[in-house]
């Protein structure tokens, strides 16, 4: 890992705002693809405070510090993000982080990277109830939905969301992707989604071979 990707991470997992926004800078001029600064600096960061945050090494206000910093970083990266953008499809698709649950840092670089190829992105937001997506999905009749849960016990939702397509008739017209740092593939067959997706890169794979099969 480069230097600069390291002193980012030290940067977020130390509260560092003011270094932590001047090294993302320095990344991307340094030509650093922006998914590789989002996923192995700024994700690896978190993930790392995680896990502080289990032993009890780190603390709630440090999180949410944290979490503060990324999305400013993010604003950083995104445009350069979008810059690239290999525009394939040109299919709708809602994403939303599912009832009850608040974390959708992850969900917004989804999103992001989503948008680079083409698909027009409904942010729904965070802590979305079922009605408001299926009304979603009523209104917008988008090809794809992806769910984000970060918390074992809002993952159900996602199975729940499932279940209210078929009530209201709608799931043979949308594909369904879920994902999240407890999601897994076997949960996704569990609940009958049609893809699933461990990361932001990935996930834009899953969404394109879900909205053409789609088409
Ligand atoms: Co919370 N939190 N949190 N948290 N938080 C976790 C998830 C936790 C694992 C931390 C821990 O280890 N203790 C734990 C959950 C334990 C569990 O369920 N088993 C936890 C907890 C317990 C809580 C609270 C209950 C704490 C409390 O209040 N006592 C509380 C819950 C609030 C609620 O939601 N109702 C809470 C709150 C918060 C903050 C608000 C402080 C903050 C979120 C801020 C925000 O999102 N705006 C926060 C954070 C930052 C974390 C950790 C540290 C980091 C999550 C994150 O943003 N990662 C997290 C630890 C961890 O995940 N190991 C933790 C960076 C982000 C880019 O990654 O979201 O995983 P991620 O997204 C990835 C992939 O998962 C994937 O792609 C993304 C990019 O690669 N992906 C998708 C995500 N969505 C996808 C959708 C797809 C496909 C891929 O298709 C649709």
């Amino acid at each position: 890992m480069s230097d600069l990707l390291k002193s980012l991470q030290e940067a977020i997992l130390t509260i560092d705002e003011e270094t932590a926004l001047k090294v993302t800078q320095e990344l991307l001029d340094s030509g650093m693809e922006p998914e590789e600064i989002l996923e192995s600096g700024m994700t690896e960061a978190l993930l790392e405070l995680g896990r502080r945050w289990n032993c009890g090494e780190a603390f709630l206000p440090e999180v949410v510090a944290a979490a503060g910093i990324f999305e400013r970083c993010s604003a950083i990266v995104e445009p350069a993000l979008m810059a690239k953008a290999d525009r394939k499809v040109s299919d709708k698709a809602i994403i939303a982080t599912v009832k009850g649950d608040l974390h959708d840092l992850g969900k917004n670089i989804v999103g992001a990277m989503m948008k680079t190829v083409g698909l027009e992105v409904h942010d729904l937001g965070k802590n979305v109830p079922t009605e408001k997506i299926i009304e979603a999905v009523k209104e917008l009749q988008p090809k794809l939905i992806g769910l984000s849960a970060l918390l074992t016990t809002t993952m159900p939702e996602q199975e729940n969301v499932i279940k209210a397509l078929e009530e209201a008739g709608l799931r043979s017209a949308v594909k369904v992707m879920v994902g999240g740092a407890p999601v897994t593939q076997e949960w996704a067959d569990r609940i009958g989604a049609d893809g699933y997706a461990p990361n932001a890169p990935e996930a834009v794979r899953v969404a394109l071979e879900l909205t053409q099969v789609a088409a």
